[in-house]
């Protein structure tokens, strides 16, 4: 999955493509390195990040979701709205990405009456104050309940069960060692039996390790959690720089599952 933020503040690419046109060509650019899908956003989720309005959210989205499904891409809309998430679905969009899970009420209906896929995300507080002090007695297993419970709520609001996915949700309410563990047992919510995402891509805990504070120059630590992953079993790699990961991703999948 090839990340088109489509805002002036996101994690690491804030500003960039932060106008339709440019958004545009990026997502181009990520189908031409090999993406599958492209996960379109018009609000900023990065620690401290305020919330923007739903009317702003679609003006920044819409253009970019409208002329990529044309262009025949798969597009995901990155939005916890439902109204948001309502609007790109019928511009073409064939997948939610929801980093609060189905926090808004009329998040599931919506998904549901529309027959589009959907990506539940754990979050420890919210994009304002999440990285203030995250605790947890057992992240593996606290961020595994959540998702399968949002999961199961899911599928009784009429989400098509093969249309589901589970994502940890690196770097939201997660301190180094959170996010490090959930990599390493990344088997665990493999083994829920839900296709597994996982969002490693440019994040600070990358730059806490490697020393690299400059995000958009963490397009290799971010390529050896995509082998990780792809190698323990996850289904979906959401990542900005397309052409390294993908890479990784073919080379893990062909060592770790399949006989070439
Ligand atoms: N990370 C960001 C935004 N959306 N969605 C999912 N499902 N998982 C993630 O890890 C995730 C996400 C923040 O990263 P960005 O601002 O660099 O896009």
């Amino acid at each position: 999955m090839g990340i088109v933020n489509v805002t002036p503040d996101s994690f690491s690419d804030g500003g960039h493509f932060a106008s339709a046109d440019r958004a545009i060509t990026h997502g181009r650019e990520l189908l031409a390195a090999g993406a599958d899908l492209i996960d379109v956003g018009g609000e900023s989720t990065r620690p401290g990040s305020e919330p923007v309005a739903a009317a702003a959210e679609l003006e920044r989205i819409l253009p970019v979701v409208e002329t990529l499904v044309d262009e025949g891409a798969v597009i995901s809309v990155d939005t916890a709205k439902a109204e948001v998430a309502g609007r790109a679905l019928e511009a073409g969009a064939e997948l939610v990405n929801d980093v609060t899970a189905g926090a808004d009420p009329e998040m599931l209906p919506t998904v549901a009456g529309a027959g589009a896929g959907l990506v539940l995300m754990h979050m420890q507080g919210t994009p304002r104050t999440m990285q203030d002090d995250p605790r947890y007695d057992d992240v593996v297993g606290e961020v595994r309940a959540f998702l399968e419970e949002r999961a199961g709520s899911a599928v009784a609001a009429g989400v098509a069960p093969t249309s589901i996915v589970i994502d940890p949700g690196i770097g939201f309410g997660k301190t180094l060692h959170h996010n490090l563990e959930l990599i390493r047992s990344l088997g665990d919510l493999i083994s829920t039996g839900w296709p597994v995402m996982v969002g490693a891509s440019r994040k600070g805990f990358l730059g806490l390790i490697t020393g690299e504070n400059d995000p958009s120059r963490r397009d290799t630590a971010t390529t050896a959690v995509t082998a990780l992953a792809v190698a323990r079993g996850a289904a979906v790699i959401r990542v900005h720089d397309v052409a390294s990961s993908r890479q990784a991703a073919d080379v893990a999948w062909a060592v770790a599952r399949t006989r070439i």
